[in-house]
């Protein structure tokens, strides 16, 4: 009997692993939730170091990993949610009718925000990326229009057009970005965040960075760099061509206007020394 619930908490624990992996669990939320999850099922330093791996640039998975083997999973997988809520409350403040807001990949920081705004009656669009090679940006454009949210989604390269577009007089009037990691020099977010920062710039466009404080590492992270065949599936055999997938970019403070996170709304650097005080 006792064998049988360690083979079925085995599997469980394996099928999370494979599904952070190959990005079907994404967003570094959603990592961090699960992977504690299955730590919880079978915990260890050979757990740990397995889940740390799977994703190479998520402090928050290392944060709550960490703070999981005190073994108090209830209290610690309970900040998702207050976290969250916390965020939801500060963008409804953020957001004011009529605005055309953009965003990147899928980040559910951001989305369970303008989703909250919306039920509380705020009018507003959405302008998103599809974000290349795996199109997250879908799984944005559905679960806001599930929400009754008008979106409007664009390829990765029409970036400074959709950036820049004069739809019926108004152009986009604020950007929010989901985080990975929280650094001293900005934040690392899908790649293509960095390339926003200059385009929001040279366009005069705040941009926001949405995220649970939990994502703040004091030390630099790796950028993963994924399989190429996410890029191009059925490449030609023997074709020499060299393929690069990095999926992070490091987003410069310089480009964050504020910062939205459980502690408040506030200026890149102001967050960096409430954080430190908190750790
Ligand atoms: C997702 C991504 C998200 C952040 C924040 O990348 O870059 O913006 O992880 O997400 P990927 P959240 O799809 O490669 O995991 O707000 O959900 O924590």
């Amino acid at each position: 009997m006792e064998k049988k619930r360690l083979l079925e908490k085995k599997k469980i624990f394996n099928k999370i692993a494979k599904d952070i992996k190959n990005v079907k669990i994404q967003g570094a939320r959603n990592i961090a939730k699960k992977a504690l999850y299955a730590y919880s099922l079978i915990p260890g330093e050979v757990s740990l170091k397995k889940l740390i791996s799977l994703r190479p640039t998520e402090p928050l998975l290392v944060n709550v990993l960490k703070k999981a083997k005190t073994g108090n999973f209830e209290k610690i997988s309970s900040h998702f949610d207050s976290a969250q809520n916390e965020i939801n409350k500060l963008v409804f403040k953020l957001i004011g009718n009529g605005e055309i807001i953009y965003t990147h990949c899928h980040s559910t920081n951001v989305a369970n925000a303008l989703i909250y705004a919306k039920k509380k009656g705020k009018r507003f669009e959405v302008y998103n990326t599809e974000t290349r090679p795996l199109f997250q940006g879908r799984k944005t454009a559905k679960e806001l229009r599930k929400a009754g949210i008008k979106v409007t989604m664009f390829v990765d390269s029409a970036m400074d057009i959709s950036l820049s577009k004069i739809e019926r007089g108004r152009k986009v009037t604020k950007i929010f970005l989901g985080a990975d990691a929280l650094l001293k020099k900005g934040v690392i977010n899908k790649v293509g965040s960095g390339v926003i920062g200059k385009l929001s710039k040279m366009n005069k466009i705040p941009l926001y960075v949405i995220a649970d404080s939990w994502k703040y590492s004091a030390n630099p992270v790796k950028i993963e760099e994924r399989d190429f065949h996410e890029v191009w599936g059925k490449i030609p055999k023997n074709s020499r061509i060299k393929i690069e997938n990095p999926a992070f970019e490091l987003l410069k403070k310089k480009y964050i206007k504020k910062i939205v996170t459980e502690l408040g709304i506030m200026k890149y650097s102001k967050f960096l020394k409430s954080v430190k005080k908190k750790n």
